[in-house]
């Protein structure tokens, strides 16, 4: 049982009995949601933590250690990212953080499962705000489809969604790549989260791979994330003449705490093997 009630700790289990936990003090809430299971913990150290399907997505204390750096990085390689696309990210967090930049005039965020949105609204608040902001647009539905269907067009597209296995595993599929490639603007950026460096390895090349077929370029990139089995692993792919190597650190927003802009280049770290790896495909 990945939350034990005797133990006071609720584990995620990864791949190969890999294990990550946090003691909790209570169980806030549990519920059976049209799509998955949701549960929310009162940590001991690290506040609230929210778990779908019985996987982390994050805890209080930190979360801002994933969001910032699935975030800026991408918007800061943009010259001027007026409209964004979050397809899930239904916490808040992705697009609190979009929402931090002044030239962006609409953040269109997709979440299929309405539940989500609400409980953290409700319990967690770490949107602080984002979701009232009246350049923020939340459609509940499903992002495959938006995205074929969709008229509007993107400067960057962010994908926070859970792992690539289950019902998430449409959205790091090259069909997928295909409609977000289209319906970026003629220079943009797409990024996504891809999975845990070490326990994701196949995923993590998978998607990849798919992505390369698409983007006219593509980069991998990690990051130690609180909650997760880090190192996280991230992937951008972009349209046109934008290099993300290079990003514009006077546009940073004040006190970020994880990703730094004046050190973007330590993001591209990869432990040496997977490197030589994501090198090969
Ligand atoms: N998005 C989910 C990241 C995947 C976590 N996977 C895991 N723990 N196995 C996070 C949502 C935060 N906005």
């Amino acid at each position: 049982m990945p939350y034990s009630e005797e133990e006071r700790a609720f584990i995620e289990w990864y791949p190969r009995g890999y294990g990550v936990g946090f003691k909790v003090k209570e169980r806030l809430f549990e519920t059976q949601t049209k799509y998955q299971r949701l549960e929310l913990y009162e940590t001991e150290g690290f506040g609230k933590l929210l778990v779908l399907d019985g996987t982390v997505q994050l805890v209080e204390v930190g979360e801002e250690s994933y969001h910032e750096v699935l975030v800026h990085p991408v918007m800061l390689a943009h010259p001027n990212p007026k409209r964004v696309l979050i397809i899930g990210g239904g916490d808040g967090g992705t697009l609190r953080e979009v929402l931090r930049y002044e030239s962006v005039e609409k953040a269109t965020m997709v979440e299929i499962d309405e539940m989500v949105v609400e409980v953290s609204r409700i319990y967690l608040g770490i949107d602080r705000g984002a979701f009232d902001d009246p350049r923020a647009e939340l459609i509940i539905g499903d992002g495959v489809k938006y995205l074929k269907e969709t008229e509007e067009r993107f400067d960057v597209i962010i994908v926070d969604s859970t792992d690539p296995v289950g019902p998430a595993k449409l959205l790091f599929s090259e069909d997928f790549y295909r409609s977000a490639y289209e319906k970026l603007n003629e220079r943009g950026l797409y990024i996504t989260q891809a999975g845990s460096v070490y326990l994701f390895t196949n995923e993590l090349l998978d998607a990849y791979k798919a992505m390369k077929k698409v983007f006219d370029r593509v980069y991998y990139f990690s990051f130690p994330v609180i909650g997760y089995a880090s190192p996280w692993s991230f992937l951008v792919g972009v349209k046109g003449d934008l290099d993300f190597r290079e990003v514009d650190v006077s546009r940073a927003p004040e006190k970020l705490y994880y990703y730094d802009p004046e050190r973007h280049e330590t993001l591209f770290q990869m432990p040496k093997y997977v490197r030589e790896l994501l090198e090969k495909e």
